[in-house]
């Protein structure tokens, strides 16, 4: 299998991150967007929104990274990542849609102001933006820690995809400036998830890449 993917980005470093975890085999490929690979013919023609992560597997392509991780995770149903049962597969719905709806955007910022700018030469990051999603994070911190008090994952004892999904800001959050400090539930999620051996591993694949 191969990954189109933006290195570093939480949503490629979610796939990647998952692909040790379950043992698979992916071949990764940097899309150069800074000369514009991702507008290119060919690339587009792969995904059209011009956007990375995107997956190919034989002749089955797949974008948009919570639909890879859940096609991955059904590769290796007996990983639990993907639960089996009516309930547990419609939480980790749950949990994707909230990630990429609601704290996706709301983090975007700080990934947006402190690290894509300087990455990209765009220029110093925009104090007032960063305020106003600082101002704005407990709603979705709120929600996040709360859910965190009494179980190490989303959906409790068992990780899952949905896990994958939303910690994947984990790696970068302090690169980024997030607003954590009153989120003591969030942090140690953070660590707990990032210090497996998948999630490491995966790190220093991304970090050899650059
Ligand atoms: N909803 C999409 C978002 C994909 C996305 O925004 N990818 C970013 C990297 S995190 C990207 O390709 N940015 C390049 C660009 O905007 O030109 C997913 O989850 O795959």
């Amino acid at each position: 299998m191969k990954l189109y993917a933006l290195l570093p980005s939480p949503n490629t470093f979610k796939v990647v991150a998952l692909a040790h975890h379950l043992g698979l085999d992916l071949e990764v490929v940097d899309v150069d967007v800074a000369s514009g690979g991702n507008r290119a013919l060919d690339y587009l023609a792969k995904n059209p929104n011009g956007l990375m992560p995107t997956l190919e597997d034989g002749d089955f392509t797949l974008w948009e990274s919570n639909a890879i991780l859940m096609y991955l995770a059904q590769k290796k149903p007996e990983s639990g990542l993907w639960p089996a049962d009516a309930h547990g597969q419609a939480k980790v719905q749950q949990w994707l849609n909230w990630a990429a709806i609601h704290f996706g955007p709301a983090i975007r910022p700080f990934f947006f102001e402190r690290i894509v700018k300087a990455r990209f030469g765009l220029g110093a990051p925009d104090e007032a933006e960063l305020k106003k999603a600082t101002d704005a994070f407990p709603k979705v911190g709120d929600v996040l820690e709360a859910q965190l008090k009494n179980q190490p994952y989303l959906l409790g004892e068992q990780v899952t995809i949905a896990d994958f999904a939303l910690a994947s800001f984990a790696p970068y959050a302090k690169m980024a400036g997030m607003p954590l400090e009153n989120y003591p539930n969030i942090q140690a999620y953070c660590g707990r998830v990032t210090g497996t051996e998948a999630w490491k591993k995966a790190l220093s694949f991304m970090a050899a890449m650059k």
